[in-house]
């Protein structure tokens, strides 16, 4: 028994020397220790031995055994760690190689304005709304007072999506969903993107941002909005910008008015931004239709308000300069870098 078992470790160790790979380890590991491995079918064999023999071969036995175990696992360790190695050397980083640019975009010149502007606004207690950018007819239209053969309605100008939807022409639409949805005091600006069905050149675009601002309260007048507009415009372009209002028309408001500021480039005296005019016509406002207030559910004995929009796309054609509004929608990089 005792020479048996010297012969497998032997053969164990032969076995081992033949230099392994990582299946043929598991092969011996069976062969050797498995359940029908030689040494395990021995030590269940002990029964058999006398009582005198059993402790002394016993103890050979098992000395073989975690002897062999050792060595197999040794061998599987030795073939893991130059896996190992081989697969770091493989892999090797060369920390020399120049790293990737990683090209961080910056704010939009339109989006920059537009903070600038909701900022100001919401230093004066103004919320700011949104709403559906495809929108009823007859919110855009119809509730403000523009009526089915108004021109502006014309498929020259609308971009119809079926006879009662459009895509909106003005940020309006969100006044009058505010108004529908809520009871005055309204103090809200509605800044968005809006859709005329105009051919792009310099100075237009089928899609473009307006700003529009509504105030409804009791015993709201034409002060508080020169009032406000002032105050917007002299945060906006500096203390020193004066104002003037034209009388104007607007279907939606009465009376109606254009504001003018003294060029901020300038300073009124005249020069190619304001193009020799000293003034530069900035927004659209008046005192809110009461028909208007009346189809939104407001009564107008009791509330009145006032309303002002502007296009953002100049406002930033000014403020950086810009003499092509495509330019704001080209997503050209050598162009939006500069801001
Ligand atoms: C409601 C009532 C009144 C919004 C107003 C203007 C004057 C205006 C245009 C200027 C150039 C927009 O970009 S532009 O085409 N807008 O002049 N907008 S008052 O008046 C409203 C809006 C909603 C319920």
């Amino acid at each position: 028994m005792k020479e048996k078992l010297e012969e497998i470790r032997k053969n164990a160790l032969e076995d081992l020397k033949k230099g392994v790979d990582k299946a043929e380890i598991e092969n011996l590991r069976v062969k050797y220790l498995g359940k029908k491995g030689e040494l395990t079918q021995i030590l269940r064999g002990m029964g058999s031995l006398s009582a005198e023999e059993r402790p002394a071969i016993g103890k050979i036995a098992n000395e073989i055994r975690q002897n062999l175990e050792n060595l197999i696992n040794e061998a599987g360790n030795k073939i893991k760690d130059a896996e190992k190695e081989k697969k770091l050397k493989s892999e090797v980083i060369d920390i020399s190689m120049p790293g990737k640019k990683r090209n961080i975009g910056h704010r939009h010149p339109t989006d920059l304005t537009l903070k600038a502007i909701e900022d100001i606004f919401m230093d004066m207690g103004f919320v700011i709304e949104e709403g559906p950018e495809v929108e009823y007819d007859k919110y855009n239209f119809e509730m403000l007072n523009i009526p089915k053969n108004h021109p502006a309605r014309g498929e020259q100008d609308t971009f119809y999506i079926n006879d009662n939807i459009v895509l909106r022409t003005q940020t309006s639409p969100v006044q009058v969903r505010t108004m529908l949805n809520q009871k005055p005091p309204i103090k809200m600006i509605s800044p968005g993107k809006v859709y005329r069905s105009d051919a792009a050149d310099a100075t237009h675009s089928p899609i473009f941002y307006q700003v529009e601002g509504l105030v409804v309260d009791k015993g709201i007048t034409f002060s508080d909005l020169k009032g406000t507009l002032e105050m917007y415009t002299k945060k906006m372009y500096g203390e020193n910008v004066k104002t003037k209002f034209r009388p104007h028309h607007f279907p939606f408001t009465e009376p109606s008015a254009e504001m003018d500021v003294t060029c901020f480039a300038c300073g009124g005296k005249g020069c190619k931004v304001c193009k020799g005019e000293g003034w530069i016509e900035l927004l659209g406002c008046g005192m809110v239709h009461p028909d208007v207030l009346r189809n939104a559910g407001i009564d107008p004995e009791v509330y009145s308000g006032f309303a002002f929009g502007f296009g953002l796309d100049r406002m930033v054609m000014l403020k950086y300069g810009i003499d092509d509004i495509r330019q704001l929608y080209e997503s050209d990089m050598r162009f939006l870098k500069q801001f």
